[in-house]
């Protein structure tokens, strides 16, 4: 393959790249839909996603109180969404934007206004048929869920087997264990385990038990947690005997990722539900403490507040057992994104994952997607621009060979390491 020799084929390959190259997400709430109700899709679901839940409340008359909003149901939900956020308020936001981009995606004329007649197109779609759909759009070949099995519905999927299509991966989300050891140990002990509500060595080997059975079921890509912007590493506190005694172990005996969100203060304003989490500045060094005491063991990190994005990708520079990943949540929007990705290409070329989608609503694969596609394009056609002012010349082989590094190449390389 010729190298390329003008600066215009350059731009034009990368942006070709980085609108076809298939990416892996590698961070979701799908479920299989085999799974029912936990497969969240349609203009419903998408409307009352709960960062848009959130922004209806920053709009919406003070009559409407949340207590209110919970007791509707979805239809009417999504009615009040739409109006306040959509029709009222111009739909600015980011998530509001997104419902725009997947609608149109599909086909659907949003110019039009017309939410009764997107319900109907909705509404004779199939399931199966609408995830490969949807899989296409967004161009990705597969979707890493999160799989919680100290939530009994959840749980109960998995112990019946039910079917799974392959471009669903699984992942075990194991945040209760770290963060509520009562509640964990309750949820164990409902499976059977002898788990005691004061943690102690008997009750850490049956964590053990418990999680072994679990990687054995699910077969995970990674075990993984978020973590709030207090937790420390090493300290006296339970969630850090829980992390030396059963989570590491498990991780370094099945080889599997420890995948760490940090910096989410949960329960901010919990009227708001999924909504009323909030952000928290984390201490990185905790990371760096289990980075330099376990070089056995493997860490894929994202972070919520702004202002570690730096520490952490430093972090990253050292320790070739830390995979950067994703703009998580609140880092989520175009600007952060934008300034995110630029940065990590700065300090570590491409050896990091540019984004998951987080959908939590199987339809929003596609503007997550299509959003971050765009970003992407035009920071990687920059750098490019400064590579070739440099007398560097690349092939179009090696710009998509980037591309996908940055769309989930990186990761698989980092997990088969
Ligand atoms: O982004 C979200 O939807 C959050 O509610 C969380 O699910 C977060 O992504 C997480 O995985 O904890
Ligand atoms: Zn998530």
């Amino acid at each position: 393959m010729p190298p390329l020799n003008d600066p215009a084929a350059v731009e034009a390959a990368v942006r070709q790249a980085v609108a076809t190259t298939t990416a892996s997400d590698i961070h979701t709430h799908l479920f299989p839909p085999s799974h029912g109700r936990l497969l969240l899709w349609g203009v419903d679901d998408l409307l009352t996603y709960h960062y848009l839940v959130a922004e209806l409340f920053t709009f919406a008359p003070r009559e409407l109180t949340t207590e209110k909003f919970w007791a509707l149901p979805k239809t009417a939900q999504a009615d009040l969404v739409w109006e306040h956020v959509f029709l009222r308020h111009g739909a600015l936001s980011e998530s509001a934007r997104g419902v725009l981009t997947t609608l149109s995606a599909l086909g659907l004329d949003v110019a039009g206004r017309d939410l009764a007649g997107m319900r109907r197109w909705f509404a004779a779609q199939k399931v199966e048929e609408y995830l490969a759909r949807v899989f296409r759009i967004a161009n990705i070949d597969y979707a890493v869920m999160t799989n919680n099995p100290f939530m009994a519905e959840e749980a109960g999927c998995w112990k019946a087997k039910l079917p799974k299509p392959d471009c669903l991966k699984t992942a075990l989300r194991i945040d209760t264990l770290i963060v509520n050891w009562p509640a964990a140990a309750k949820a164990m002990r409902a499976g059977g385990y002898k788990t005691t509500a004061s943690p102690g060595a008997a009750a850490f080997a049956q964590a053990r038990r418990f999680l072994a059975e679990w990687v054995k079921i699910l077969q995970p890509v990674y075990l993984a947690a978020s973590l709030p912007p207090e937790f420390a590493y090493p300290s006296s506190a339970v969630s850090s005997k829980v992390v030396d005694k059963v989570v590491l172990p498990t991780a370094k005996e099945f080889g599997l990722p420890v995948a760490m969100m940090m910096g989410v203060r949960k329960g901010v304003n919990p009227a708001l539900g999924d909504g009323g989490d909030g952000v928290g500045e984390s201490d990185v060094t905790a990371l760096q403490h289990l980075l330099q005491e376990h070089p056995d063991a493997k860490f894929i990190v994202t972070m919520l507040s702004r202002v570690n994005q730096q520490e952490l990708c430093v972090l990253a520079r050292k320790f070739s057992h830390l995979h950067v990943e994703g703009c998580w949540w609140f880092c989520n929007n175009t600007s952060i994104i934008e300034e995110m990705t630029r940065m990590r290409l700065e300090l570590l070329g491409t050896a990091f994952t540019a984004q998951h989608s987080d959908a939590r609503v199987l339809d929003q694969a596609i503007y997550k997607w299509a959003h971050v596609r765009t970003i992407l394009a035009d920071v990687l056609a920059e750098k490019y621009r400064n590579l070739f002012t440099a007398g560097w010349r690349p092939t179009e082989d090696e710009v998509r060979r980037e591309v996908r590094s940055l769309l989930g190449g990186a990761f698989e390389e980092f997990c088969k390491k």
